[in-house]
This record gives structure tokens, sequence and C-alpha cells, in this order.
């Protein structure tokens, strides 16, 4: 069937668009559309409706043609033949008009949206800008500060607010195709004029050179290190200070730039991993899911709590269980104080907080527990308490709930084994804050059912959460890869960095925040105790982590205690250095025979990045991650890995692995094996000269 259908329904020529899912401007499509318009010049249509069938407007250009070679017409031509109509073009809008989609509807003469329909330019968020007149037509329409708002953040605006930002004419509510065409009528009778967004001036002063580097100084905060921002204000800019035609050329030229750059394309990947990343391989489409109707969580903890409020967000019942009423209490006060922070940053109504929490209920008795669906164990990380937790959930739970681990290390199949059912037992790691943090680990068991992981993974996105797979094993995938990685910030220190130096570098290369910095905001005692459990050899060479064990012998426990690797101040908790670390960090060195030297920038990064992609081959290797581009969404989605980078293992391929490869059996040498034993598997990709991605599609 064709993707676009041209008819008169009652005087208006009717421009229907499928093109499943999204209705993405596919070659097809803008070919259809320029067809349809030209075809209704002739006709005795009184004016056109471009209107979609599916669950949205069109959301965009075809970003799986991005690369490829251009076809003709370009979605520039298309807009042209539209927005140069002899006769009126509506854009009829529901779901989602995104991108190139709402670029399209802003090329039209007048724009009617269903009143739950949202309008967005959202190209920043894959590294791109508007390249289709969006930049050009948007501060026209909504003036210079909030095009710059919009384009800049990518966040869609709701059609109400659209309506008063002036970028749609009318919100209706009922049959949108009727709705659109009555209104089509209507300007055609009133003879309505040809409104050309494009002839629209905007006058200079409402603009001057002060806004623009307001807005570069602001994107350069928010977005660090990001191109697409600052190429969106300067497009923007030309809006302003060059005529229309002028504007767009230089929209084109900077659009070009992003495309062809590296950081689309880690952002593009990025939009496809995440979406993969649902897909469980090896399990049937039609596998039957578990109904979730009511959830129990243990530990009413930060962690606890955090994880209810996602439940209860979407109106699903909790119940938390605690040891005794002072905890529960303790808990339902840091959720009361959580929603309102949300409420106070106007994310949220006093009336959807009240609502929210009616639906979280606690208790002291496990026997609450009987019919919930599933339950989540948020308790202390160690793995007999936890067993302890599972066999008496496997005495009181209902038969078909699913038992679920919150660890974040420890062996989901000695837990599941603590049951007699441990096919119904999988890990949801859950990332801190809880109720922010996206990522999911959903962490299959070696017996876990495949209706437990099919539900856990649909559950998770029911949430708003990003799910991926993951084997189990010491740490999954985040974790696991972390130990190597906060290795080689403990060695680099002991050999010769400052924590600044080390964090800086790792800042200033996209990550959130450096290994040292974090260490202070978790408390330097959690891998302390974690360690103590460790075996001599799990520990490595004493050297590795005599300074951060030191500290905390030392009582700098971190943020907590006002002073970790860094002192903290008691009223702003800024970071401070301190040279009393950095007596530390010698004596230490000395005690453990080490010189220490200069240590540059590139080793820090070098060894600190490679220590991942290492690990994050093994992971796939043994199979612990279904695809390397998982990892990568682990990445950015829970440690703070720069999404322009595209997570660890795109970065590896952006490098080259044949350069990795290399440079890690140096330090093999340097080092020892034992920390440097390079990946089987990268070494075989190295050697055949083959990306991580298209190992991928073997
Ligand atoms: C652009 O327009 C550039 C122009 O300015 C200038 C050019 C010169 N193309 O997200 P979902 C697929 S850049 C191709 O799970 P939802 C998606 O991969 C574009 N495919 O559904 C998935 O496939 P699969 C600017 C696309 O309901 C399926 O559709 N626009 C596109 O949760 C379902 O997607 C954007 O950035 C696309 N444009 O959310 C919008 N979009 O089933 C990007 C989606 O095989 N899209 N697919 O995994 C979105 O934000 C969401 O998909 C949307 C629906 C909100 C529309």
């Amino acid at each position: 069937m064709s993707v676009t259908q041209y008819e008169i329904i009652d005087g208006i020529g009717v421009i229907r668009l499928n093109n499943p899912p999204v209705n993405a401007l596919s070659h097809a499509l803008r070919d259809g559309i320029c067809k349809a318009i030209k075809k209704a010049q002739k006709d005795d249509s009184k004016a056109i409706v471009i209107l979609c069938e599916g669950r949205t407007f069109i959301a965009g250009a075809d970003i799986t043609e991005f690369g490829k070679p251009p076809k003709s017409p370009s979605l520039s031509d298309m807009l042209k033949v539209i927005e140069s109509s002899n006769k009126i073009v509506v854009a009829a809008v529901h779901g989602t008009a995104l991108g190139g989609g709402f670029e399209t509807a802003l090329a039209c003469h007048y724009r009617v949206a269903l009143s739950s329909a949202k309008v967005g330019l959202p190209e920043v968020k894959l590294g791109l800008l508007p390249g289709a007149g969006g930049t050009q037509r948007t501060p026209r329409l909504a003036g210079v500060e909030a095009a710059l708002d919009m384009i800049t953040s990518g966040n869609p605006v709701a059609a109400k607010k659209a309506e008063k930002m002036n970028l749609v004419d009318v919100v209706v509510d009922g049959d949108l195709e009727l709705g659109a065409i009555a209104y089509a009528k209507s300007l055609a009778e009133d003879k309505a004029q040809l409104k050309r967004v494009r002839d629209i001036d905007i006058p200079a002063s409402k603009a001057g050179p002060k806004v623009f580097e307001a807005a570069r100084t602001k994107a350069a905060k928010r977005y660090r290190g990001q191109q697409a921002p600052q190429n969106i204000i300067r497009c923007v800019e030309a809006a302003v200070n060059q005529d229309m035609d002028k504007g767009l050329a230089t929209e084109r030229e900077l659009f070009v730039e992003l495309m062809q750059g590296p950081q689309s394309a880690a952002m593009r990947h990025m939009f496809f991993a995440e979406r993969e990343a649902a897909k469980v391989l090896g399990l049937a489409k039609d596998t039957a899911l578990r109904d979730i109707k009511r959830v129990g969580i243990i530990g009413a903890g930060t962690m606890g709590g955090g994880i209810a409020m996602n439940f209860a967000n979407v109106g699903i019942p909790v119940t938390m269980l605690e040891i005794n009423q002072e905890g529960l209490d303790r808990g339902m006060a840091i959720i009361d104080k959580n929603y309102s922070i949300t409420v106070s940053k106007g994310k949220m109504t006093e009336a959807q907080k009240a609502q929210c929490l009616s639906v979280i209920s606690g208790s002291t008795s496990y026997d609450d527990l009987a019919d919930v669906d599933l339950v989540i164990e948020a308790v202390f990380e160690n793995v007999d308490i936890k067993k302890e937790v599972f066999q008496k959930l496997d005495r009181v739970c209902k038969p078909g709930a699913i038992l679920a681990s919150n660890t974040s290390y420890q062996d989901i199949d000695a837990i599941a084994n603590a049951t007699k059912r441990p096919e119904d037992v999988i890990g949801l790691h859950f990332f801190s804050p809880a109720n922010v943090m996206k990522l999911l680990e959903v962490v299959r068991g070696s017996a876990s059912a495949d209706d437990v992981i099919a539900t856990s993974m649909k559950l998770a996105k029911k949430i708003g959460k990003v799910p991926v797979l993951a084997g189990n094993c010491y740490g999954f995938i985040g974790n696991r890869m972390l130990r190597p990685y906060g290795r080689e910030a403990q060695l680099c220190l002991i050999e010769g960095a400052s924590p600044e130096q080390i964090d800086r570098v790792m800042q200033n290369w996209g990550m959130a925040m450096g290994p040292l910095a974090v260490g202070d905001l978790a408390g330097l005692d959690i891998g302390y105790k974690a360690r103590q459990a460790l075996s001599d050899e799990e520990k490595g060479e004493p050297k590795t982590y005599c300074i951060a064990d030191a500290l905390v012998e030392m009582g700098r426990l971190g943020q907590k205690s006002g002073a970790g690797y860094y002192k903290y101040d008691a009223n702003t908790r800024a970071r401070i250095n301190d040279p009393e670390v950095m007596k530390v960090v010698e004596e230490q060195a000395k005690a453990q025979g080490i010189a220490r030297r200069d240590i540059s920038d590139d080793e820090i990064l070098e060894r600190l990045t490679y220590a991942w992609i290492n690990e994050g081959a093994k992971i796939l290797e043994e199979g612990i991650a279904q695809r390397p581009s998982d990892i990568d969404v682990v990445y950015c989605f829970g440690y703070g890995f720069p999404v322009y980078r595209g997570g660890p293992m795109h970065y590896a391929d952006h490098i080259g692995l044949d350069k990795i490869y290399a440079r890690i059996s140096e330090f093999a040498k340097q080092h020892g094996e034992k920390y440097w034993a390079p990946s089987k598997l990268l070494k075989e990709l190295a050697e055949s000269g083959k990306t991580f991605k298209e190992w991928a599609i073997k």
C-alpha cells in the first residue's frame, strides 16, 4: 500500500500519510507528499490538509536514511513545494510532531493540533540541529528566546503551550480530521492569506548580541562538551541577522558539519541502542507476561524508598516492609521529602503528590506480602542476609509472584537457590537515586523463567526505566566494568597523579564526575567494606587500594564526613583540594616502594577508558551482555558516561580496536598480565580489523 493517499473530502484536498510506526519522512513519503501537493494545485479543492494515520504525526526525518546517498526530493525540496502552494496548506497534528515532522508543519500555512499533541525539535538529542528550516521558522513565530530554549533543549511542547507560543494556530478536541477539514474550509471561505512563516520579520532590536552570548554561556554549562547546541545558537542568530534564504544556507552548512562529526554518530547510535536493549534475544515474541498489580519492597531505606516511588508514580500500589515502625517512618519521610522537591520544581502538583503517596503503604510483617505480584528486596549487601529474606519470601509469597533482588553485585543464583522456586527469581538492579536514574539492569539467573525476564523488561518501560539484560557475574555489567576503571584511578594516584588531575581529565573528557569525586559522593567506606569481604587474590596487590584504605582508616569517608580525597565546605559542599591527601599518597607510595613520576593526562585517559573497554570485551566474550550497544546503554544511562561519545564500546570502535589492543598489550608488559590480560575477543577483532559493531551483526 502506498504511504501517501490523496482524496477530496468536502471540498478540501486531504493528504493522508501512512508510514508506520512513526510516519518518519522516508524518501517514499517525501515523494508522495510532493506529488499530492502538485496534484491538488490543479484540482478543484479549496485548501489542503496534511494528516497522518497511526499513533502520530510525522516524528521526523527517517534516521535510518542518515549517512546513505541522498535521494531527491530532499526534505527541503518538499518543504518548498508545500510553502509555495497556491492553496492554503494546513497541518493536522496528533501524537508527536517532531524534528522534520514539526518542520513540515511549520512550512504549512496553518497548524491545527489535537489538545493531546506535542510538537518539538529534538534533533539536538541526536547531536544535530533542525536542518529543514526549524531554526529559521521557530524564532519567526515564537520569538528568539523561546526558540533558543526549545531548540537547544530539544524538549517537546504541549499543544496548548505551543498555541500560546504562536507555533500552533488552533487546538481542537475530538475528531482531528473533521476539525482540520472544517478549519481549512473556514480559512478558504474567509479568503485567509497564505501565511508563509518565511515572510515574518524578526526585529533585530528584540535579540541583540547579548542574548546570544548569554545563550552560548548557558549552553556551554548545561550541555558541556556538546557541539550541536552551539551550532543551533549560531543558526538562530542567522535568523535574526540574515534573510530567510541566507539563514537556511547557514542552517544547512552547520547541520552538515554536525551530521559528519563523531558526536552525532555517537548520539544516533545511542538512540537505536536504547531501543535495541529492550529486546531479549531468543525470547519468543508471544511470551505471556505476568500481571503486576501490586508490588512489595523489602527495606525502606533510600534505595527501597526510591524504588517504591517508581511504581507509585504509575499508580501501582506498593507495600514497603521494614523491621520496625521507626524504620518505616524514616523511609516514608524520605519519600515525602523527595516528592516535595519535585513539587517545588513545578514538575508535579500537590494533588499528584498526594495521589502517589496514597498508594504507598508500610508494614513490619512479611505476611502482608502474601498478595503481591512482585517483590523487590533492597536490604544490606550481604548475601547471607539476602538468602534469609528470600527464604521468608518463598514461604509467604503466592505462587507465580516474581521475587527480585536489587543487589548490585551478589550472585543471583545463590539467592535464587535459597528458595524452592529459582525460576521466579531475578535481579532488578536500580541505580541511586532510584527515583531519578533511568537505568535498570535486569539480571537473569541461570534458572530465571522466560516470562519472568519478559515481564521485568516490560515493567521497566512502564515505570520509565531503560532496561538492559545482564547475565549473572560479580557486578553484572556496570559495576564489573567499574572495578578495573577504579583500580586504574588508584594506580595512577599512587604512581604519580593527584586526585584533582585524575578527576579533571575524566570530567573534561565528558564524564559527569571524575572517579575519585564519585568515590567521595558514594562514601569511601562502601568500597572498603566490600574489599574486606574479598579474598587476598581478589583484592589485588596491596598497592592498589592502600590509599583508599588509609583514608577510610583516618575517618575520611567522603562527603558525608566532610573529607575524603578532597575536603568539603561545610555549607556549600564545594570541593577543596587537600594537601593532607597528597601526604597520604606520598607516604603510601614510599611504603610500597613506588617512585612517583609525572603522569600525562593522555596516560590517565587511556588507562581508565581502556580498562573499561577490555572488561567490556570480556563481558561480551562470556555472554554477560547481549550486545556491545547494551554496555553503552548501561554506561550512558547509569554511570554518567558522555552520550556524545556513545558509550565505551562505541568509543572503542571510534578510536580503533587495533590501537586499543596494542596499548593494552603494552600495559600488560609494564604493569603485568594480572591486570591487563587482553580480552580474547578484543585481540581477535583487532587482528581481523573488525569493530564491536560489526561483530554484533554476526
Ligand atoms: C530530523 O528530523 C532532522 C531534520 O531536522 C532535518 C533533516 C535534513 N526515523 O521510540 P519508539 C523507530 S532528525 C526512523 O520505540 P515510542 C524506532 O527506532 C529526527 N525510525 O516509540 C522504533 O523502531 P523499532 C528528529 C524511527 O512510541 C520505532 O520507530 N526526530 C524514528 O516510545 C518506535 O519508536 C526525532 O528525533 C525516526 N525519526 O516513541 C524523534 N523515530 O520498533 C525520534 C522512531 O524497530 N523518535 N523510529 O525499535 C522519538 O522520539 C520516538 O520514537 C517517538 C515515539 C516519540 C516518536
